[in-house]
This record gives structure tokens, C-alpha cells and sequence, in this order.
């Protein structure tokens, strides 16, 4: 049985298992653009294999861009993402985001530069894990991603948690603890976000694909 005190604990029992080899460098596909914003929210309550679906038929219709999809035919978006559930719910909500990235921030750049979690959180449609999905992987910004993966995993090795605040308080404080040992892990200079994405990454691969911890 592994003993896991801290975060770092755990980066280090998940570093070793190659669980990114095929994935891209901040883990998640279309990092640091639009599409991830919208994958953000067609994700929740779905599996990933479904978004997929949903974002390539955005695509064959060249919607993959904020102010198309602020101003988007809402029966034609409902019928594209149909495969990621709750569609009528989820196109409704995102048109409406669309809507007000553009009336507050102008623009999607603008969007990633500016936008707080307190903004997200007032936004219909966006809780905590959405709302920390968009900032770490859309915004590139500082802020660690917790979902049912990271619980299930931490339930494992013993730790309950009783809040998404306390989780997400536990994995960035032994990360940033740590950080001069974790950085000598990389043979590049790797930035607290890109730490933060593949950690988060790993955990989600891990769990995924059944792994057990010992
Ligand atoms: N799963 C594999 C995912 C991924 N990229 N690659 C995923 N789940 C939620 N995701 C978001 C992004």
C-alpha cells in the first residue's frame, strides 16, 4: 500500500507510469483555444468520447468560434451537440455564454486574459469544476481542476474530503510546496499551469483506464 501524505506524494506515485505518453503537452487536446472552452461545458455529465463527437460536427459546420456561436441558429447547435446529452440544456447555456463573453470581454483573448472564477461562477451552467476547467485549460491560468476522478482516487489511499474548495486546496498546496523538486522531474522549464494540467491529466487517465494503487 502506497502512502500518500501530500499532493506531491501523489504526483510522484503517478509520474512513473507514463499515463500522458500519448497525450498532448497540457494533456488536454486544443489547450489554450476556444474549442476548450466549449469542450468544458459539453464534458459535464458526459463522457469524453461524446464531446468529441459533438466538437467534430461544430467543426464540419465551422462553428468553432465565440461570436458564430453567440449568434448560432440555436435548433442547428442543439442537433450538433446532440451526442454529449443534454442538449437542449447545454446549447441554450452555451449561446447565452457566448453571448456575454462578447458583451463583457469583447473578445475570446480578452476572455482568457481577464476573466475571474467569480465571473464564471455567476455564469448559468458553470459550478466550480467547469468554471476551474476553463481558467487551467482555456486561460492557461493557475487553478487546479478537481472532479470525480481526483475523489475517487484520493478515497482510495484513505482522505475524504468535504468540499470541491477543500480538495482543490489540498492538491495545489502540496504542488506549490514542492515545486523546485517537481520542476527537476522536466528537462524543460515546465510552469505551474502545464504542472497543474498534467497532474490533473494523470488522474483522470489513471482512473479511466482501471488502474489500481497497488
Ligand atoms: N479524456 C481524454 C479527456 C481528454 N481531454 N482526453 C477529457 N475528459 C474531460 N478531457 C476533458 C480532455
Amino acid at each position: 500500500m502506497n502512502n500518500i501524505n501530500d499532493s506531491y506524494d501523489l504526483f510522484v506515485f503517478l509520474k512513473n507510469k507514463n499515463l500522458l505518453e500519448n497525450s498532448p503537452e497540457f494533456w488536454w487536446p486544443s489547450y489554450g483555444t476556444f474549442e476548450t472552452f466549449i469542450g468544458a461545458i459539453l464534458t459535464q455529465n458526459t463522457k469524453w468520447t461524446n464531446v468529441e463527437k459533438s466538437l467534430e460536427n461544430l467543426h464540419k459546420h465551422d462553428l468553432v468560434s465565440l461570436e458564430k456561436i453567440a449568434n448560432v441558429d440555436l435548433l442547428l447547435f442543439t442537433q450538433l451537440i446532440t451526442p454529449s446529452g443534454f442538449k437542449n440544456q447545454k446549447s441554450k447555456r452555451l449561446k447565452q455564454l457566448c453571448q456575454n463573453v462578447i458583451e463583457d470581454f469583447d473578445n475570446f483573448e480578452s476572455f482568457q486574459n481577464e476573466v475571474s472564477r467569480e465571473w464564471l461562477l455567476e455564469q448559468k451552467g458553470i459550478g466550480p469544476e467547469s468554471a476551474d476547467a476553463i481558467l487551467c485549460y482555456a486561460c492557461k491560468q493557475e487553478e487546479f481542476v478537481v472532479d470525480s476522478y481526483a475523489n475517487r482516487l484520493l478515497k482510495k489511499f484513505g482522505y475524504e474530503f468535504e468540499s470541491y474548495e477543500d480538495l482543490k486546496s489540498w492538491l495545489e498546496f502540496g504542488i506549490n510546496e514542492n515545486l523546485d523538486k517537481i520542476t527537476r522531474f522536466y528537462e524543460f522549464d515546465i510552469s505551474l499551469n502545464q504542472i497543474y494540467c498534467r497532474l490533473h491529466g494523470k488522474i483522470v487517465e489513471f482512473m479511466k483506464n482501471k488502474h489500481d494503487i497497488d
